[in-house]
């Protein structure tokens, strides 16, 4: 645990550097200042198909730290491997792990109390209060964690005896946190391992350089799962048996039953499992809640869906009648992670006014994960008049590889987290004329 900053770190504990050069304040919401937590507004949201990095979400549990890039250090203990000849711990630069092989990875980002809002209307919550703006999906470039830990000294065959015993990442950052001495976590050893779930040290964000606000230097990139494990300004790596004790892996990130509270949490936490992959989920940017529509005229609902652990999404559907009918929407995305499509879809306008956004490109080779989010339109020719200038209310869910889809309505847990019940909005249907 870290007391002292480290060498070329500052932690800014009156949060005296925070970088607001790289925020775009006004797609921005802001929900808290210290820490800086900040989700984006809902129509900027799917604006292009890869997120604007000014406009990326912002979810801090303390203040930026400044680090320089030239002094950071990773430091990676490999634990019990430490017998094997090779030392236990070892430190290694920025130019070292950019000296691994780069891979590029198109990922979706979303935090676990996305949709945090909808648990808070059934009774209140602990945590910040989010709508639905905590995802982005961007491009994320650096070495695999597998390969740094392999050059370390952990057995690269997953078929290696060493994996009958399940170890566990545990994970620390510079700078400091709200409720620990630092912000940390872990993911099992078994999932960073495996090559093709691309756990990232990245040090590129969209093409550039990873921004303060990211992680810079270097921050984990933990594809299909909850955010909370993607740990920013990344300072030590540790194999260790047990999950890390820190606040945010053992008190923070769980679903507790509804029965548990502020009062009687404390029992509740230890027989609960940390979060580690995401649920399938689904919202709709546009038109937003309370927005008038114009009834004979065309309207186009647009939004994204998401799945967690690589599964793909297979489906979106919309119900104009409280769920009794689904209609599909039409989906676009790409399939797998390839950089490749990546390339031609930056700041592609993907949802525009008409509903000629392509057909998902054909299914990848089996294996390989869906790390991106699908962007989606449904559009209906003509609003009808039996909506009579009353409110209409659009559902939507979606439905992913394993035929998970979403429940339509949330249970409350105490955290607020992992809310993926169907998405709806109330929209008021007039006669043009009206408008
Ligand atoms: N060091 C550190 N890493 C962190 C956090 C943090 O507060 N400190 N927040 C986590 C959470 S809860 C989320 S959802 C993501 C948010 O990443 P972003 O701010 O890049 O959008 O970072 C994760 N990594
Ligand atoms: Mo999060």
């Amino acid at each position: 645990m870290p007391s002292i900053p480290a060498k070329g770190v500052k932690d800014n504990s009156n949060y005296e550097d925070e970088p607001h050069d790289e925020r775009n304040y006004s797609d921005l919401i802001i929900r808290t200042q210290k820490p800086f937590n900040a989700e984006v507004k809902l129509d900027k949201l799917i604006k292009s198909y890869v997120t604007d990095t000014k406009t990326h979400f912002k979810r801090n549990h303390g203040a930026i730290p400044t680090i320089e890039s030239d002094k950071y250090q990773l430091e990676v203990d490999i634990g019990d491997m430490g017998t094997s000849g090779k030392s236990r711990k070892q430190i290694i630069s920025l130019e070292q792990i950019k000296n691994y092989p780069k891979v590029k990875v198109v990922a979706a980002l979303q935090c676990a109390g996305n949709r945090r809002d909808g648990q808070a209307k059934v009774k209140p919550v602990n945590g910040v209060i989010w709508a639905a703006g905590t995802i982005s999906n961007s491009q994320w470039e650096g070495a695999r964690l597998r390969d740094i830990l392999v050059s370390c000294g952990i057995p690269a065959d997953l078929s290696n005896e060493y994996y009958a015993v399940p170890r566990h990442l545990v994970l620390e950052a510079y700078g400091l946190a709200s409720d620990d001495e630092c912000y940390g976590g872990s993911i099992p050893l078994a999932w960073a391992m495996d090559p093709r779930n691309d756990v990232l040290v990245a040090y590129n964000m969209n093409g550039q350089t990873m921004p303060r606000d990211h992680g810079y230097p270097c921050r984990l990139v933990v594809p299909g799962v909850i955010g909370a494990r993607w740990v920013k300004w990344l300072r030590q790596v540790s194999v260790e048996l047990e999950e890390s004790s820190n606040y945010y892996q053992q008190r923070d990130y769980k679903i507790l039953p509804p029965q548990a509270g502020k009062s009687n949490c404390d029992k509740y936490w230890k027989l609960f499992p940390a979060l580690h992959e995401f649920n399938v989920q689904c919202v709709i940017c546009s038109p937003q809640e309370g927005s008038v529509i114009a009834q004979n005229k065309p309207c186009t609902f647009k939004g994204y869906a998401v799945a967690g652990g690589g599964r793909p999404i297979d489906r979106v559907e919309i119900s104009l009648d409280g769920g009794k009918t689904w209609n599909m929407a039409k989906l676009f995305g790409i399939s797998g992670s390839s950089p490749e499509l990546y390339s031609s879809l930056v700041n592609r306008d993907v949802c525009p006014e008409s509903n000629t956004i392509p057909d998902s490109p054909s299914p990848v080779e089996s294996g390989q994960k869906h790390w991106s989010w699908k962007l989606w339109t449904y559009t209906i020719d003509k609003v009808p008049v039996v909506f009579n200038n009353g409110t209409v209310e659009v559902i939507s869910r979606a439905w992913d590889s394993s035929g998970n889809t979403q429940p339509m309505t949330t249970t409350w847990n105490y955290r607020g987290v992992m809310n993926n019940s169907c998405f709806k909005v109330s929209l008021k249907a007039t006669p043009s004329s009206n408008l």
